[in-house]
């Protein structure tokens, strides 16, 4: 009885909307057809409710996203994705290529090691007047980086002809690059792929601009 509870309840989302690591995992849920509920973290109201006493038992880290499934709490994007990809099969988001699945798992650490963290909220508010030049130089310097690797690796998605991890990373980490106004001209395979992604419903539907908590004056 109880277990069954637990399987059958929808999967909770702690995030905010234009967190990318949120909607990285927005859109994980959104590629498998995984009903899940949201609870909005606003990360700047109230001094950022991340820091609050309440969201530190669900993620010590004090970051979005963490995630309430299968009886579990689960912080760390792609730790969640993964355990997404490996309990609901279907499609696969890891290709089943060992050669493959080690590209795809290049690639979303680049991101999400290599890039995200440096320009993420708490460390651009520690540099101060200077955060908008450091998140581009930062951002600037992971796409060099990724640009000739996704030259690679990439067929019609970041690896191959199958949408994975490593598109789930790439399309928030695009969002984010405008956001802080870096000359996306310099980085073609990214224009393109990003181009082929947003097209897609999954990455549509889990975009910043159309969350419950997206602010009205952004919502498209
Ligand atoms: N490695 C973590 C990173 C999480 C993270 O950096 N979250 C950001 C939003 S994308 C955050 O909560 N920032 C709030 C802050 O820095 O105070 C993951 O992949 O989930
Ligand atoms: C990525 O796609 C979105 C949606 O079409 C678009 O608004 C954005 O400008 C694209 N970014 C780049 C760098 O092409």
């Amino acid at each position: 009885m109880r277990l069954s509870c637990i399987l059958l309840a929808k999967p909770i989302l702690h995030g905010y909307y234009r967190s990318s690591c949120s909607w990285r995992v927005r859109i994980a849920f959104a590629l498998k057809g995984i009903e899940y509920e949201q609870v909005p973290v606003n990360l700047i109201k109230d001094g950022g409710q991340q820091l609050s006493k309440e969201y530190n038992t669900l993620n010590p880290m004090r970051q979005v996203p963490a995630v309430e499934m299968d009886g579990l709490i689960l912080s760390q994007s792609l730790a969640v994705i993964q355990y997404i990809d490996e309990t609901r099969p279907e499609p696969r988001l890891l290709p089943l290529d060992p050669k493959k699945r080690a590209q795809v798992r290049m690639i979303s650490d680049v991101i999400a090691s290599g890039i995200q963290p440096l320009q993420n909220l708490h460390v651009i508010q520690k540099v101060g007047a200077e955060k908008v030049q450091w998140a581009q130089y930062f951002i600037n310097r992971g796409f060099e980086g990724l640009e000739p690797l996704l030259k690679q690796t990439a067929g019609k998605y970041c690896v191959g002809d199958e949408i994975s991890m490593a598109d789930i990373c790439l399309v928030p980490q695009v969002y984010n690059a405008e956001r802080f106004k870096v000359d996306m001209s310099l980085y073609p395979t990214i224009q393109r792929l990003n181009k082929t992604l947003v097209e897609i419903e999954a990455f549509r539907e889990s975009h910043p601009s159309c969350q419950p908590d997206t602010p009205d004056e952004l919502r498209a």
